[in-house]
């Protein structure tokens, strides 16, 4: 790369007049959400020249990032710049918490987003690798010299090993639609002759997959509002304080001042638990289904279970309601009371397990059995464990023993219902129609020609294996190439075998560690910079339309037009593009969600507001099967609640998929044999001041939150380790160095990391930044999903 480049891409102290001078908005007049900008204006070339006479404009706009919010962003324009963000005022809910259209207000990412689209870091033009694949050596080319390399490398490879070879890599830098990388190149691919697949995500995977055998179906949560009936609230692995899902904060705030009491059950005191909650029940990560039967223990023992709707609803619960065929001694009462392995699960026994004290255990399952209605909340914190299927399974069994499902306030399971409908971008069925789970990309890199259904792999035709390994990725705005999938060290060494992937192509915004892994790399443009459509993260029920207010910088294109491009030079634009540019389809899909709902706002109303939000609707899962149970059977084998599913059973694998949620001890849980090695459980959660890898390199957001190991001052003592001193978290997968927290806000025995930070390694391979996945393992859980939050580590002072 030239070195000039280079110094700019990553001098952070460079002064702000010249990051701010970008080619676009100096020179393209901009027509913004309806409104042109004057070339006055757009002459400008800093936002520092602004002067308080330039008229400013005010445009409504959405990111497109996996934040676990979208929220509605107003982009104060002046000069054709972003001077400003401010966010939803809706004068409906002036006063706040207005429970049929509540504001969608910004984080405290979403205030320093000039920061993000006006980063020092961005990348200008694409890019083409010079050195060895990882060595970070790259050239400047031109884009029709890029979109010439991708079509040639897609031709050979396809010509070479088949269209199989070619994979959309999970990205979730843009979950927009048409503005979304990962979207629009299935499409083109599917025009190409098809492409190997993907399923299931890198968030639930474990819930997705566990779910559909208790309640035959995946989303298993009610709507947020119905939590203002509950006078007790579980949160469960979820932290949304942090991580926002929705509404859940607003109802959460408004149950307690309706007198609602909060737990949180987590392995940290988190920021939920300061701000809502009300006791805060630290556990061993990945233990939790311990502490649930033995809660079940002091249920039947002290007859505070509900017989009644356990007999009514549930399979598997006790010996008398189980599926034919099964021997005696298999239903959950009896793995509770010991009845087959001699262990009651006591609170004593599952002291021992979880870390929690044996009088919490009784005074948790007593309140949460007397308590109605018990919302018993199941956030996505007990996926990415090795045994999260069966966390995600049992997470629903203290609803079923306390008859807490298909109530108002109660909560039966996982996942949020979808509500919020809109016409999204046509992807075509992959004519291929094969996929692998999200989280095998690496093994389908390495041996996808031995793999088969034991792998997950679906579509494939039986006794077949993937006809292919991977030879070319697409990695579209997304860091899972590297940094946010597991082990990396291992992973980087299969991407520097240029033998094994042949060609890697990344649109990003930043040189990230993936983008590091490329053989060409194009600067893309950031939601500001582009017109889309966007729906909500879970439990959120508006949606958007992310609104171009600048012109893209430095002659950016987005996704889809530099896929145009391509698909012209492949000889299929017509089928691709239908004759519609990105800003045609963003109006094809509200005309056609127009046509299926009457009430949903013009092109034109939407560009005023930016969003739609559909009134607030009531969902209280699974009530229609509790009030009719004669008529409206679960979607299961049996028409019920399976607490005990005869599938499960039949695929015979007792150990790691028990047919009932029993606490399953992993290689690198607490009862393992490994933590005579390193005793210390390591996990990394989602913070505030990244959405994963995303503003890692924001020094904004740096202010807002370093990057630190949190360690119990127990543990702290034991290693002579003192508050802001440099540790080495370190397992048989790698090194990482960064400053210690020593809090009491992480329970003994565990360590934290805030997931995202930037792989960044020095001559010995230590990474100096605190990339969790440096200490994360390949292997997957047994429904195929990424097991990240199961580790073992130690920590010694730097
Ligand atoms: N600020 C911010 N918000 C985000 C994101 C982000 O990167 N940054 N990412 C978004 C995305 S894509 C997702 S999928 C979601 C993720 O949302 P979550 O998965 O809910 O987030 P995590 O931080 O991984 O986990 C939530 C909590 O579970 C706890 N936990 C971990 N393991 C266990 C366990 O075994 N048992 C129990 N009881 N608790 C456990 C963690 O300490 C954490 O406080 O967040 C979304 N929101
Ligand atoms: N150890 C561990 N690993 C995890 C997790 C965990 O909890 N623990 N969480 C997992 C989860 S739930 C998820 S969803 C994945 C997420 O993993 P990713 O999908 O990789 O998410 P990000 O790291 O945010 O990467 C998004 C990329 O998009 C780029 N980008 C951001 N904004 C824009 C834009 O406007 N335009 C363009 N073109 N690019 C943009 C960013 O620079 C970044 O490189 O990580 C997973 N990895
Ligand atoms: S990062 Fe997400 S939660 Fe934060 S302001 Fe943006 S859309 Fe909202
Ligand atoms: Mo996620």
């Amino acid at each position: 790369m030239d070195q000039n480049l280079m110094n700019s891409l990553t001098n952070k102290k460079m002064k702000r007049r010249s990051f701010l001078k970008w080619s676009g908005a100096v020179t393209v007049p901009a027509l913004v959400g309806g409104v042109t900008v004057s070339n006055k204006l757009m002459n400008k070339a800093s936002a520092e020249t602004v002067m308080d006479d330039v008229e400013e404009v005010v445009i409504p706009t959405c990111s497109t990032l996996n934040c676990g919010g979208k929220c509605l962003i107003k982009a104060h324009i002046k000069d054709g710049q972003i001077v400003r963000i401010s966010t939803d005022d809706d004068p409906r809910d002036e006063n706040a918490d207005n429970e049929q259209f509540p504001q969608i207000r910004a984080c405290v990412r979403g205030r320093g987003y000039r920061r993000h689209i006006y980063s020092p870091d961005r990348i200008q033009k694409p890019l083409k690798r010079v050195g060895k694949r990882g060595e970070g050596k790259f050239e400047e080319i031109t884009w029709d010299e890029a979109i010439k390399i991708i079509a040639e490398e897609n031709n050979r490879i396809k010509e070479k090993y088949g269209p199989a070879s070619r994979f959309s890599l999970y990205a979730t830098g843009q979950t927009g639609t048409v503005g979304s990388g990962d979207t629009v190149i299935q499409r083109l691919l599917a025009f190409d002759g098809g492409y190997l697949g993907r399923y299931s995500n890198y968030s639930s995977g474990q819930h997705l997959a566990a779910t559909p055998y208790t309640f035959g179906e995946t989303g298993a949560g009610s709507s947020c509002n119905t939590l203002l009936d509950s006078k007790l609230i579980i949160l469960h692995g979820m932290n949304p304080a942090e991580t926002i899902f929705g509404h859940m904060n607003m109802y959460l705030r408004m149950a307690k001042e309706k007198g609602a009491k909060i737990y949180t059950l987590d392995p940290r005191k988190t920021d939920t638990n300061v701000a809502l909650a009300d006791d805060w029940f630290p556990i061993k990560p990945g233990t939790d289904n311990a502490l649930i039967a033995a809660m079940a223990y002091v249920m039947f023992t002290e007859n505070l279970h509900d017989q009644d709707f356990l007999d009514k609803y549930c399979l598997g619960h006790d010996e008398e309601h189980m599926p034919e065929g099964v021997p005696a001694g298999e239903s959950y009462y009896s793995y509770v009371m010991g009845e087959k392995d001699n262990t009651p699960k006591t609170p004593q026994w599952a002291a021992k397990i979880t870390g929690l004290p044996t009088n919490r255990i009784i005074q948790l399952a007593r309140e949460v059995a007397l308590t109605k209605p018990m919302a018993w909340v199941q956030g996505n914190g007990i996926n990415r464990h090795m045994n999260g299927e069966q966390l995600s399974r049992a997470s629903s069994m203290i609803a079923a023993l306390t008859g807490n499902i298909g109530i108002s306030g109660g909560w039966a399971g996982p996942n949020a219902p979808s509500i919020a409908q809109f016409e999204g971008f046509p992807i075509p069925d992959n004519p291929l129609g094969i996929s692998i789970p999200v989280f095998k990309f690496t093994d389908a890199i390495v041996r996808g020609t031995e793999m088969g259904v034991e792998d997950g792999v679906m579509g494939l035709e039986e006794g077949k294996t993937l006809p292919a390994n991977i030879k070319m990725i697409f990695n579209m705005a997304g860091n899972c190439l590297v940094n946010q999938h597991s082990d990396i060290n291992k992973t980087i060494e299969i991407l520097e075998d240029e033998t094994l992937c042949e060609f890697i192509v990344t649109s990003d915004i930043y040189m990230t560690p993936s983008a590091k892994y490329s053989d060409l790399i194009l600067p893309t443009c950031t939601f500001f910079e582009q017109n889309d459509v966007v729906g909500p993260w879970s439990y959120g029920q508006h949606m958007f339309l992310s609104q171009k207010v600048v012109e893209p910088l430095y002659g950016s294109l987005t996704e889809y037009e530099w896929m145009a491009k391509l698909a012209k030079e492949l000889g299929i634009e017509k089928e691709f593009t239908e004759g519609r540019t990105q800003d045609d389809w963003v109006k094809w899909m509200i005309e056609e969600s127009k046509k299926k709902d009457p009430t949903f706002p013009s092109y034109s109303e939407m560009q005023k507001n930016g969003v739609h939000k559909f009134k607030e609707i009531t969902v209280v899962r699974f009530k229609e099967q509790i009030e009719d149970p004669e008529n409206v059977p679960f979607n299961t084998p049996s028409g019920k609640i399976e607490l005990f599913s005869k599938t499960l059973w039949d695929m015979n694998r007792p150990e790691d998929i028990p047919a009932i949620p029993k606490h399953v001890a992993v290689n690198e849980g607490p009862e393992s044999e490994l933590t005579k090695k390193y005793p210390l459980q390591i996990f990394g959660w989602h913070v505030k001041r990244r959405c994963h890898s995303t503003w890692d390199t924001s020094d904004w957001m740096e202010e807002v939150q370093t990057q630190e190991l949190w360690i119990n001052p127990i543990d702290a003592k034991e290693r002579k380790i003192k508050d802001g001193d440099m540790v080495q978290a370190f397992n048989d997968r790698g090194k990482i160095e960064l400053p210690a927290k020593v809090t009491s806000r992480v329970m003994p025995g565990v360590v934290c990391v805030p997931q995202g930070g930037w792989f960044n390694p020095d001559q010995n391979g230590v990474d100096k930044r605190g990339a969790i996945n440096v200490l994360t393992g390949l292997e997957a859980s047994p429904f195929h999903c990424n097991p990240q939050h199961t580790n073992l580590a130690e920590v010694k002072k730097a």
